[in-house]
């Protein structure tokens, strides 16, 4: 359960970070799966205070190969931080309705305008720790968690501050499967924290966050969620843009999602990659939109 009662609901419909076009359409499949209405029946009060302005680019061809839409993505990720940065101030919970991934290094430093510390939890079959030297595609969306490290293009990370970025040690990577060698070198030199796959089918998803919570809470006044849906396996949630196969289970997200609600930790999410366009009947949508409910104290009985 999150402590607040309020709720804002931030759109941003981008697709820019990606390759496969139509995740720019996922604010309109989350509000289509009545995010809103779940999260009042709840006993929320939800604000939902539309879409941030994604300029569209005058064509998609047109770009650098290493950093593709730096500009778009740079606007649109500098906005979000002031207006994930003004719904905590006013005492509300930010819950960022995506869109791409490129956006969550935006609403992190957004957190951090109000917190000292904060503790990110990235669950997500990728990394995103890419910068433009090691990204295989030039896809932002590969590198927003590197961002919000503060390693990457300075045009990027000097949005929200230079000062205002996470700290390795308090972020932890949770259903990751597809890591290139530039992250995996990383990984390995900041000794970030990665539950794989490989770690959730020995250990179990109970000892997974209970590891995990322990890892984020030390230390930090709040915990951010970033929810990228391709974390769950492709069968579950098939509305994503990179499918990687071999993926959490819809049972697996909802009890990770209970047991950080239990936790009471969370202060913030992003909800990424919904791409209507590649998904069944709004599946991932409705998927999404479970997953939230529980994270905000939605029980069965
Ligand atoms: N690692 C690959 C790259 O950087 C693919 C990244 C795909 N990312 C997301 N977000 N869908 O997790 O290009
Ligand atoms: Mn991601
Ligand atoms: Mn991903
Ligand atoms: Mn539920």
């Amino acid at each position: 359960m999150a402590k607040t009662k309020d709720i804002s609901l931030i759109g941003v419909p981008i697709d820019l970070g990606a390759d496969r076009r139509g995740v720019d359409m996922g604010p309109s499949a989350l509000r289509v799966a009545a995010i809103e209405s779940r999260l009042a029946s709840l006993g929320y009060t939800v604000h939902d205070e539309g879409d941030l302005v994604v300029r569209r680019p005058s064509g998609y061809g047109a770009f650098g190969p290493k950093l593709k839409f730096l500009e778009e993505i740079g606007a649109v990720c500098d906005e979000l931080h002031r207006n994930v940065s003004s719904a905590m101030e006013r005492g509300r919970f930010p819950l960022v309705l995506g869109g791409d991934h490129s956006l969550a290094f935006g609403s992190i430093s957004g957190v951090l305008q109000h917190k000292r510390s904060v503790g990110v939890i990235w669950f997500d079959a990728h990394a995103d720790l890419n910068t433009d030297e090691t990204s295989p595609s030039g896809n932002i969306h590969g590198m927003s968690l590197a961002l919000a490290l503060g390693i990457g293009h300075p045009k990027l990370t000097a949005i929200g501050g230079v000062d205002k970025k996470i700290d390795p040690s308090k972020v932890v990577i949770v259903g990751a499967r597809s890591i290139d060698p530039g992250e995996r070198k990383l990984i390995r030199e900041l000794g970030i924290k990665v539950f794989s796959m490989h770690d959730i089918d020995r250990l179990g998803m109970t000892r997974v966050m209970e590891e995990t919570i322990d890892i984020v809470r030390d230390g930090t006044d709040g915990v951010h969620l970033s929810l990228d849906l391709d974390g769950l396996d492709p069968e579950e949630a098939p509305g994503v843009g990179t499918p990687v196969i071999g993926g959490m289970t819809y049972r697996e997200g909802h009890l990770a999602m209970e047991l950080l609600s239990e936790a009471g930790c969370v202060v913030s999410m992003d909800i990424v990659e919904v791409n209507p366009i590649l998904d069944h009947r709004n599946k991932t949508a409705l998927v999404a939109v479970e997953l939230a409910a529980s994270l905000l104290g939605e029980r069965i009985l």
